[in-house]
């Protein structure tokens, strides 16, 4: 069985949004290729989905963009600009991503004190969302996981992914990160930890 994982293609994260990804609206096409044509078990879409004054937000600190904090449970917390605020423009998926009536959407972040990159687990590893339990439940053994941003979400999705125990597979041309640097790095973390790579196009030849 097999889930497509789409993290957090949300406006916010796009074209003009708070927390812009560079070309991040070129990922759409080659997931709604996907979406229209390869089957899936499941389809799960996370969504950033914030608290006003939420502590990865700069300005709950009076710091700015990129600065960061020590939080209480001792963990670096790099900081945003406010992005993804529960209930606002900027925290919708974008309009032109196919979303299907039963795909499953997967909210995180909500806790105002601690992050959630990962759409598995907060970043200090203390509480989950439902989507392992969602997947177990579907008996899903491979996962594919692409979106926004490599660097940070895809990137802390896919490895709590393979912690998991599921095959991981990281879809290149479906995902998009904020550095350069950062993005290099995460492939490389990627790599070590045995995810693999795939593109769109593989995902169709072989559906
Ligand atoms: C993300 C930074 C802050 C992401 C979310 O979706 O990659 N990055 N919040
Ligand atoms: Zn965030």
């Amino acid at each position: 069985m097999s889930c497509l994982l789409i993290i957090d293609v949300q406006n916010d994260f796009m074209k003009d949004g708070s927390l812009e990804v560079e070309n991040a609206n070129d990922i759409i096409k080659p997931i709604n290729d996907i979406r229209n044509n390869c089957s899936f078990d499941l389809v799960a879409l996370s969504k950033d989905w914030h608290p006003e004054n939420h502590i990865s937000f700069a300005s709950t600190h009076n710091k700015k963009p990129y600065d960061s904090i020590i939080t209480k449970s001792n963990n670096t917390q790099l900081l945003f600009p406010d992005h993804c605020i529960q209930n606002t423009k900027g925290s919708e998926i974008n309009k032109d991503l196919i979303v299907k009536d039963k795909d499953i959407i997967i909210n995180k972040g909500l806790d105002k004190e601690v992050d959630s990159f990962s759409s598995f687990y907060d970043n200090d590893k203390k509480s989950k969302t439902e989507l392992h339990d969602i997947l177990k439940k579907h008996s899903i053994v491979n996962v594919y996981i692409c979106g926004l941003a490599t660097d940070f979400c895809v990137l802390a999705s896919c490895l709590d992914s393979v912690s998991c125990g599921f095959k991981t597979y990281f879809i290149e041309d479906c995902s998009k990160g904020v550095s350069k640097n950062g993005t290099d790095q995460s492939l490389q973390k990627m790599k070590d930890n045995g995810i693999i790579f795939i593109n769109s196009l593989d995902l169709i030849q072989n559906k």
